[in-house]
């Protein structure tokens, strides 16, 4: 291989890059507002609120943050969120699929303005959030306000949210190996399906027509830290639990 200045270069080869800043955030748990993993309209400054770092702020109708998470189980989430403006600002918290897809709006918090721009206030609110390992999007739907932090507190746990998941995952964590079994109500195709935490699918596996889930997974090949496992019956229900490989 040769550069434009006749050089020769030496051959690329894939290496792993080390990412120091956590893959997910952990809920219950605070997120600081300017760690997310994608953004669309925002810009950050740095905040004078207690506790100093940046805040989001620049926010219009449409612009958008997203952040993994780590939901560790069912419950009731109370939810702060930590704003400042002159007007008031409103969004919605949306859940999103692994290909960006908008599945559901978990709430629309709206923030009374606070008479400044660093003027700060909490702004609380309860949800429910079921356990697991996606994204989650925050959709400005009024503005502009400044945001520095939200923090997620888990208020009970909600026994009521059913896991009637039939297939049993194990060993978890996993050194490579990966079984997954269960029976089913009848007949039908499933399709399982592992993604890493930027949503990007990495092995799937459709079984035909049976009644019976016996499966082994090899999974090896995969770096070690969090993925999700998505079992999706033939009626279109889905199950998703968190997966950690540690080899
Ligand atoms: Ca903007
Ligand atoms: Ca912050």
């Amino acid at each position: 291989m040769k550069s434009a200045d006749g050089l020769t270069l030496q051959a690329f080869t894939l290496e792993d890059v080390l990412n120091t800043l956590p893959d997910f955030h952990n809920i219950p748990g605070k997120i600081e507002a300017e760690d997310y993993s994608f953004q669309s309209g925002v810009e950050l400054e740095n905040t004078t609120d207690v506790g100093g770092g940046q805040n989001i702020g620049y926010l219009d109708v449409n612009d958008y943050l997203d952040y993994n998470v780590f939901v560790a189980v069912n419950g009731i989430y109370q939810i702060e969120y930590r704003t400042a403006s002159q007007q008031a600002g409103a969004l919605d918290l949306q859940i999103l699929d692994s290909l960006d897809n908008v599945i559901s709006t978990v709430h629309s918090p709206s923030f009374s303005a606070t008479g400044g721009w660093q003027n700060w206030a909490t702004n609380t609110f309860n949800v429910q959030l079921l356990e697991g390992l996606y994204k989650i999007r925050l959709k400005i739907t009024q503005a502009p306000f400044n945001m520095n932090w939200m923090d997620f507190s888990l208020m009970s746990n909600t026994k009521e949210i059913k896991n009637d998941n039939p297939i049993r995952m194990f060993p978890n964590p996993s050194r490579g190996r990966l079984k997954l079994e269960g029976n089913l109500d009848n007949t039908q195709n499933v399709r399982i399906a592992i993604y890493n935490t930027l949503g990007q699918q990495v092995l799937s596996k459709t079984v035909e027509n049976t009644a019976q889930i016996q499966e082994q997974f090899d999974v090896s090949h995969l770096p070690n830290g969090h993925y999700i496992v998505t079992t999706t019956l033939g009626n279109g229900k889905q199950f998703s639990k968190q997966l950690v490989i540690m080899k």
